[in-house]
């Protein structure tokens, strides 16, 4: 027996069907589309996901952070004698954890509004947590970061961290430890970057000075102390 019906139902249905397929193929299309490859070619993981803020909401958390957080100046060892860094550094959590760097122990100060927007957004964006976040303040080109790996005592074993540039545009530079194979990359204004794996037990990392940069940059590091 034909029954019109029917038949329309069930093409009705297919029809529907085939729009619920074509959008999870679609957000699964957008999901790809979305996640950034691996940075490295061997024994770790970087993830570079471009800029994951405007550039109006870039230039505003840089502004509130520069005034906002209590930077402090590094203490290193150059040339056998110790010297305060220009650049400005300040550690913040959610919880009063202490951190060594540079001989000396901080303890975290707690997260602001801003800082917890950035956290939550960076959380939804690479699918990992964090509890706190170093940041550097870089006045210009003439201040940087010398290759080292972040992986202190105090963080967890191949924990994620979750990296945010605001400001200037700098190189960022990749060494393996063995071979010495270099991956370059540039950390443009409100773009986040990701290590996560055994990216710190491989691969040294640095914030090349350059004469071509004038103008500041800040930084944040979101970690996770254990
Ligand atoms: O400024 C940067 O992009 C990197 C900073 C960094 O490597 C660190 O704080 O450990
Ligand atoms: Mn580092």
């Amino acid at each position: 027996m034909f029954n019109r019906e029917l038949v329309f139902n069930s093409s009705f249905e297919i029809v529907q069907l085939l729009k619920k397929q074509t959008t999870i193929m679609l957000s699964l299309f957008d999901q790809t589309a979305d996640k950034a490859q691996n940075l490295l070619p061997y024994e770790g993981e970087v993830y570079y996901y471009g800029k994951v803020f405007s550039y109006a909401e870039a230039t505003s958390f840089y502004q509130l952070l520069k005034e906002k957080i209590d930077w402090q100046s590094d203490l290193i060892k150059m040339f056998g004698k110790e010297i305060f860094t220009k650049r400005k550094m300040a550690w913040y959590g959610l919880e009063p954890y202490e951190y060594t760097y540079s001989k000396v122990k901080k303890t975290a100060l707690p997260f602001d509004d801003l800082q917890l927007r950035l956290l939550k957004k960076i959380e939804e964006k690479t699918g990992e947590t964090y509890n706190s976040c170093l940041l550097n303040l870089y006045h210009n080109g003439s201040e940087g970061m010398g290759y080292h790996s972040d992986n202190e005592k105090e963080m967890k074993e191949d924990g994620a961290i979750a990296s945010i540039s605001l400001g200037a545009e700098r190189k960022f530079s990749f060494k393996h430890r063995e071979t010495k194979e270099k991956v370059n990359l540039l950390l443009e204004h409100g773009s986040l970057l990701v290590m996560k794996g055994e990216t710190q037990k491989h691969w040294v990392h640095a914030l090349p000075v350059s004469k071509k940069v004038s103008k500041p940059r800040i930084n944040l590091t979101f970690r996770t102390v254990v």
